[in-house]
């Protein structure tokens, strides 16, 4: 499944995906006890003067599209060639990562007032976006001031067109991805640092996959999340298999940073707001072990979920009740194959199917409270996107969207 064909497309969206939390609630033992919670608070921001930096970041972005996969058409690798080559050394996280992310992290806190929140939309893809359509018409009539779009396109896969529309010129400067390594979560830490940068109006940061779709109007989803001052992201304790994804660079390698009573696990799709994605733009402590190389042994190889892992047990150390602990991207993982939750294809898609999800109440994690907080009395957030839909789902899809997916 892994082999990299890139005249699939299909195939290629999925390598990219994401990946198997297990959703089992079996007790792990606590290795240790953890430290009190580090305090929470920002220092004033130093005025900076991010031209000369930020310049010249986004402009590089800009992928070009029917060369990037030049040697392979010249030389016709054979399917050892290509797995190698798909495996060179990546980079993570490099110096030019950490300079823009530290200047993110320096960012107004707030957004500013007496103008609307806008709401960013971070797609994480190697492909094309083959729902782009049925975004198209989500954000159709849509006030430019209340959204932006980011993409991070992994400049490794083949884009047979251009990103259109509203994702026209919306790549950030991206670098390779794949499965089963930290990459993924600095593509995301990318995208974050990014959105901070681009707006000060950007009050919430969404995660989306190239196969996620939205459930409610623009609308809805703007009111619900610009009314939200918590972050959306799902952060679980006592997962079954926790421990061999804690010990997947070696069983003492994350200490001290992050023992394994501290350690999350959650969706990699949140939605955070701006002060979280402040927090993690600033990040190098906790980071600086997840985006270390996990062992390529089995089991430890296939447990190597960083995007799972890191902000969960970040958002779990900073700042728990500042996090609703669940995420507000449906998937159902009933008969996974592969790490990769149930796809939907075409004879799934119906008004039912979005009913469902529509119907379907988040699970809620570990929030650092007790159960007799107000706050989680008051649990029952909707879901505002759903995942995977296989690209055939296109049709289906816009056949509904005006009178089921994006209405209320
Ligand atoms: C910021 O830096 C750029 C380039 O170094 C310079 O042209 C600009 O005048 C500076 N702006 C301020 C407000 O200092
Ligand atoms: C591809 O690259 C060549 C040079 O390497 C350039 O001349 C050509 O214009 C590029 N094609 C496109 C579509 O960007
Ligand atoms: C693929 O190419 C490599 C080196 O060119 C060669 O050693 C290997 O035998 C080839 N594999 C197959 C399956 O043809
Ligand atoms: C990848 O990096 C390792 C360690 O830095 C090195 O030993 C190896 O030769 C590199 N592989 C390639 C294909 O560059
Ligand atoms: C944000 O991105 C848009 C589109 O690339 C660009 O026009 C705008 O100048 C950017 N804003 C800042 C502050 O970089
Ligand atoms: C969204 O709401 C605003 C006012 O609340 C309304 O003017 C606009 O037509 C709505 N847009 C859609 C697509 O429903
Ligand atoms: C940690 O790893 C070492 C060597 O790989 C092993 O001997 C030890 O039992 C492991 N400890 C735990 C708690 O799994
Ligand atoms: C960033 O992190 C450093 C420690 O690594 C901390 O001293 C500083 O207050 C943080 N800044 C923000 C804006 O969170
Ligand atoms: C949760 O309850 C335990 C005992 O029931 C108490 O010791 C602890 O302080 C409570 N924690 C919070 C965050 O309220
Ligand atoms: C200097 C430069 O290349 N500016 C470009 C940056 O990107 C925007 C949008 O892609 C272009 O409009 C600018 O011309």
């Amino acid at each position: 499944m892994l082999a990299p064909n890139p005249i699939s497309l299909l195939c290629a969206l999925l390598l990219c995906l994401p990946l198997a939390v297990i959703f089992t609630t079996t007790t792990v033992p606590v290795a240790d006890n953890p430290p009190p919670p580090q305090p929470f608070r920002f220092p004033p921001s130093p005025r900076i003067n991010k031209t000369h930096i930020y310049k010249n970041t986004l402009n590089k972005t800009r992928i070009n599209f029917h060369n990037t996969t030049k040697t392979s058409h010249v030389h016709k690798l054979n399917k050892t060639e290509r797995y190698v080559k798909r495996e060179e050394n990546i980079t993570v996280w490099d110096e030019e990562d950490e300079s823009l992310s530290q200047l993110a992290a320096r960012v107004n806190p707030g957004t500013p007032l007496g103008r609307p929140k806008k709401i960013a939309f971070m797609f994480l893809t190697n492909a094309p976006l083959p729902l782009a359509p049925l975004w198209e018409l989500y954000f159709s009539g849509v006030p430019k001031n209340l959204y932006n779009i980011y993409v991070h396109a992994d400049p490794s896969s083949r884009y047979d067109s251009p990103f259109k529309g509203v994702f026209a010129n919306r790549v950030i400067r991206s670098k390779p991805t794949r499965r089963l390594t930290p990459t993924l979560s600095a593509a995301a830490r990318r995208l974050i640092s990014h959105a901070l940068l681009n707006d000060t109006g950007n009050y919430m940061f969404a995660l989306l996959s190239p196969s996620c779709i939205p459930l409610h109007s623009f609308n809805f989803t703007y009111r619900t999340l610009t009314r939200s001052r918590r972050s959306f992201i799902e952060i679980l304790d006592h997962e079954r298999g926790a421990f061999v994804r804690w010990a997947a660079r070696g069983n003492t390698t994350m200490l001290p940073e992050v023992p394994y009573s501290r350690f999350r696990i959650g969706s990699q799709f949140f939605i955070l707001t701006r002060q979280h994605a402040r927090i993690i733009a600033n990040d190098t402590r906790i980071w600086s072990k997840f985006k270390l190389p996990c062992n390529s042994k089995v089991p430890y190889k296939y447990t190597c979920y960083p995007e799972e892992h890191y902000f969960p047990t970040l958002m779990s150390m900073v700042d728990p009740r500042g996090c609703v602990p669940a995420t507000l991207t449906h998937v159902d993982w009933r008969g996974s194959l592969g790490g990769h939750p149930r796809t939907y294809t075409l004879s799934d898609v119906g008004p039912e199917l979005i009913w469902t999800f529509r119907n379907a109440t988040p699970r809620y994690g570990d929030d650092g409270m007790n159960g007799s907080d107000a706050s989680v009395r008051r649990r029952g957030h909707p879901f505002l996107f759903a995942r995977k839909f296989a690209p055939e789902t296109l049709t289906g899809l816009l056949e509904i969207a005006n009178d089921v997916v994006l209405k209320d």
